[in-house]
């Protein structure tokens, strides 16, 4: 069956009209041979309005409605993605070209933070907290915040979207989700699959979960629009950096999760066998394509003549190719110009005097209008130049260091602060890798690679990396409000601090 058909095959089964897939001028393509699937209608500014005001209707419901019982909205949501694992990889790995295994595992993420979120929705606890005066208490109380506007990247077309939406829905809040115009049939999958556990659910008000189609003029729509409360966008840091400033003019909130060019260092007691392997899953997965891709290396002078040319063997020997109907690791970038911008980076980096393997387009059956890529190994004297910038492609800059200290100055001193992964068996590294003096990103880990986080914990960095916590750990405090409460159950006034105020 060719893409076209099967993405429209998929979908039907979801629910969702088929005359929707050619109901505008937004083309949508698939990466894996770049066809073009569908092509939609987009949302203008006022379309977008007009849902940001139903989601404010929705929010002044949902907002009432007990966290446990909202959260049963969650739970339900968790099942109808378990029922539609299968068929939501697959139209991932269509639309964002990743391999099977990936794609399952995206909607594997989306489960787990919907079992975190039903969980979390009996414990959105706040704090008693000890007051200086008699006869009063003191109580933090967390209530919902509002409508939250989700911008969404391609890489993740659909677990993204779910971190926001389970912790938003258990907080009591509505949310209006912009995916990018580069995914949108795995967001309208979505939006199909909330209304299965919506309509088990019975009586959630209408337009807590919307979707919004287009581009920047629909983004801006919902960036500029008082009514959204928060704004979380994942993305590039030069979006962020139009974003950001726009919702904080207006003392709205936002979630920034923006470039990465995150780092592993290889130490010399260093499990070589291992740092092998989950560099090569850092580095080359997804194409290169997630914002915690493994993107320089840093391998200590004593073992770097044992570890790289393994590491340029493994490069070279990567399958490369269609996604759907092969088992190649490595599947498609997602278009042309990242196809160029990789280009422009291997170019750039040789000018720096950097030494190229691989990175060369793979074209033998590919489709001309697909962009398959052996994944690039940059040997650099420095970093310089393109080792200083994210390009969202599958290059690792590898690079000698000699000096504990220094390597850590070196990992720092780039822009982003996303993720960050040591290779080491000497515990006094790694302590020191993971201290107030080591690793400055969001993440940092010991013997595992900077990618594949886990649900459970925060999710985010530091920097230009735009600061935001999504997905675990105590990250839901983000949508919510925080109220402090005092409350004098005695028959006196004492004020704070001893002032006296007799009238
Ligand atoms: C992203 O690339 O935007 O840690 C998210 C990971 C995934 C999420 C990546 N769990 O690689």
């Amino acid at each position: 069956m060719d893409l076209k058909a099967e993405v429209r095959s998929i979908l039907g089964g979801l629910g969702v009209e088929a005359s929707v897939l050619d109901a505008g001028d937004m083309a949508s393509f698939s990466p894996v041979t770049g066809q073009q699937i569908a092509s939609l209608a987009q949302d203008d500014a006022e379309a977008t309005r007009t849902a940001i005001g139903r989601a404010a209707d929705a929010f002044r419901i949902w907002r009432n409605v007990p966290a446990p019982r909202r959260g049963e909205l969650v739970r339900l949501l968790g099942e109808e993605l378990r029922a539609a694992k299968g068929d939501l990889g697959r139209l991932v790995s269509i639309e964002a070209g990743k391999s099977p295994s990936e794609g399952a595992g995206e909607v594997q993420e989306m489960i787990d933070i919907c079992d975190f979120a039903v969980g979390l929705s009996r414990q959105l606890y706040g704090l008693t907290i000890a007051t200086e005066r008699p006869g009063h208490r003191m109580m933090e109380t967390w209530h919902p915040l509002g409508v939250v506007g989700v911008i969404s990247a391609f890489n993740f077309p659909v677990a993204v979207w779910c971190w926001n939406t389970a912790l938003a829905l258990v907080c009591g809040n509505p949310v209006v989700w912009k995916p990018s115009e580069k995914t949108p049939l795995t967001a309208l999958a979505c939006q199909a699959i909330v209304k299965r556990a919506l309509a088990r659910f019975g009586d959630a008000p209408d337009g807590l979960s919307q979707v919004v189609i287009g581009g920047r003029e629909t983004g801006e729509a919902l960036v500029d629009d008082p009514r959204v409360a928060l704004v979380s966008a994942t993305g590039s840091t030069r979006m962020g950096r139009q974003v950001g400033p726009k919702v904080a003019a207006r003392f709205g909130r936002s979630i920034l999760e923006l470039g990465g060019n995150n780092a592993g260092i290889v130490c010399p007691s260093a499990d070589l066998d291992m740092a092998l392997r989950a560099i090569a899953f850092g580095a080359m997965g997804t194409a290169g394509q997630r914002c915690t891709t493994m993107r320089r290396l840093f391998v200590h002078d004593s073992i770097y003549d044992q570890l790289v040319p393994g590491l340029i063997k493994a490069y070279g020997s990567v399958s490369v190719g269609n996604p759907l109907t092969t088992q190649a690791l490595v599947g498609p970038l997602v278009d042309r110009q990242a196809f160029e911008g990789m280009q422009a980076a291997i170019e750039a980096a040789k000018a720096e005097g950097g030494i190229v393997h691989g990175g060369t387009q793979v074209t033998d059956a590919a489709p001309e209008a697909a962009y398959y890529v052996k994944p690039a190994l940059i040997e650099m004297p420095a970093q310089a130049g393109p080792v200083l910038e994210e390009t969202f492609a599958p290059i690792l800059y590898v690079m000698r260091y000699s000096n504990f200290d220094d390597v850590i100055e070196q990992h720092n001193a780039v822009g982003a602060g996303l993720s960050s992964s040591i290779f080491t068996t000497d515990l006094r590294e790694s302590e020191r890798f993971l201290s107030a003096a080591g690793s400055d990103c969001g993440i940092a880990n010991v013997n595992i690679g900077t990618s594949g986080a886990e649900i459970g914990g925060a999710f985010g960095g530091e920097k230009e990396t735009g600061g935001g916590r999504e997905s675990g750990s105590d990250a839901w405090k983000a949508y919510m409000r925080r109220a402090t409460n005092t409350i004098n159950y005695s028959r006196a006034l004492p004020l704070a601090q001893g002032v006296v105020f007799d009238i």
